[in-house]
């Protein structure tokens, strides 16, 4: 498989669910996530690899080195997401899965023609709702398989409109029943969605550890009453008190240094959202992270602090939840220096980097030995049409991959043979 097949199929797959500003709206178990995994299976098919669904909508290709072999062999597990957010960039998890699929097809085929059988399987892997836009919390499918989040609980969370991940699922006909591949490793590139490759003109970034995050449910709910016949004096707006908890959710990031804390609401739904009626409930969700976990700690209890002091001030009621708490992830070391090797042998300038945005490599290497890597992001912009990486950084990028992929075939990080777990058609094994 060349580098311009890679580009051609990357280029297809933006395609699916393009939206007018080169971005691509796929949201989980949506119509057009079920199309990019028609296209993952038909790449999968057509290389006569076993395609595999678990129970929360993962899809897996399975490159099988050992078809006698009895049980499951230990997958190197390579891949990332096809979901986006509403509105979302074409390369975020996408390129991550091409440059899997693309990596085992080089591997499979440098098999055939005559290199050493690893002792252990290859596997391609389309995470489900990385994103978390539809169906929150995020790194919903490989949280699930490393047994960090319950099966049964997720296929039962709703999306605004009331559609649970189960029936979604089941809609666009990704409930699957697969049993879940045993992980020996896992490795994932994705784009650096930040501007410090691009600002260094580095090519390569070689993930260490990820910044503490957690997210904020917040319910106002204040009392319905005519915009234009209330008096003010009896008025419980809470949209006025969620406006006032989303500034402060924002003007919490002054109390640190710089760019130490990063927060915003994303999320907001009204009720009744009426012209003429005074709102009686706002749903929030806050962003929370810091590579330093007491500062994401500090700035949340002076949040619940001014939180409690805008209840009172307007006299409403404020309940406050956390979730999607993730805690800092590091890296193995063995991991990030293998990630540098294979660059400077394959001439690939090379740094390593944190990650504050989350991926289902934060999940993975709970429970398996994970090689994490970036490619730069122009700009440094995602979760946006104007998400972009050029394609000579595309290319470098599932070079590298393979590389390491070939390593990890080789045993070059201590296999965990730890399965996916949790949930009804778990493998064996448990998590670390
Ligand atoms: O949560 C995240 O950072 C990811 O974009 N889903
Ligand atoms: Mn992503
Ligand atoms: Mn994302």
């Amino acid at each position: 498989m060349t580098p311009e097949q890679f580009l051609s199929d990357f280029h297809e797959v933006a395609q699916i669910g393009a939206t007018p500003n080169q971005g691509v709206d796929r949201q989980a178990a949506t119509p057009e996530d079920r199309l990019t995994r028609e296209w993952f299976r038909a790449f999968a098919e057509r290389r006569g690899w076993e395609v595999r669904v678990d129970g929360i909508g993962n899809q897996f290709a399975i490159v099988d080195f050992h078809p006698d072999a009895a049980g499951d062999t230990p997958c190197v597990l390579l891949g990332s997401h096809l979901d986006s957010q509403p509105l979302g960039g074409r390369f975020d998890g996408a390129y991550g899965v091409i440059a899997g699929l693309h990596a085992a097809a080089r591997l499979e085929d440098r098999v055939r023609s005559g290199d050493a059988r690893p002792a252990v399987n290859l596997a391609v892997v389309n995470w489900f709702n990385e994103e978390g836009g539809r169906f929150a919390p995020s790194i919903m499918g490989s949280s699930v398989f490393a047994g960090l989040m319950d099966e049964a609980e997720m296929l039962a969370v709703r999306d605004l409109a009331g559609v649970s991940v189960r029936e979604a699922l089941e809609a666009i006909g990704y409930l699957g029943t697969d049993a879940r591949p045993t992980v020996a490793s896992y490795a994932e590139v994705h784009i650096e969605q930040g501007r410090i490759l691009e600002r260094e003109s580095t090519q390569l970034g070689a993930v260490d550890y990820s910044w503490y995050t957690q997210k904020l449910d917040i319910e106002v709910l204040g009392e319905q009453s005519h915009t234009g016949a209330t008096a003010m004096a009896d008025r419980h707006d809470a949209l006025v008190a969620a406006s006032q908890v989303i500034l402060k959710v924002h003007d919490v990031t002054a109390r640190y240094e710089a760019e130490a804390l990063v927060s915003s609401v994303g999320q907001l739904t009204l009720e009744p959202n009426s012209p003429i009626v005074v709102a009686r409930r706002v749903h929030l969700v806050a962003d929370l992270r810091a590579a330093d976990q007491a500062i994401v700690a500090d700035a949340r209890a002076t949040l619940l602090e001014q939180i409690d002091a805008i209840a009172r001030e307007r006299d409403v009621k404020i309940n406050v939840r956390d979730f999607d708490v993730r805690d800092n992830q590091h890296y193995p070391e063995s991991g990030i220096r293998l990630a540098e090797e294979v660059a400077a042998e394959l001439g690939v300038s090379a740094r390593r980097i944190r990650t504050m945005a989350g991926h289902d490599s934060v999940a993975m290497n709970r429970i398996a030995p994970t090689v994490m890597m970036f490619v730069p992001s122009v700009d440094g912009v995602s979760h946006c049409e104007r998400e972009f990486t050029r394609d000579e950084d595309l290319v470098t990028g599932v070079a590298v991959l393979t590389e390491i992929g070939w390593r990890l075939l080789q045993g070059a990080l201590e296999p965990s043979g730890v399965a996916g777990v949790g949930g009804a058609a778990a493998g064996a094994g448990a998590a670390r």
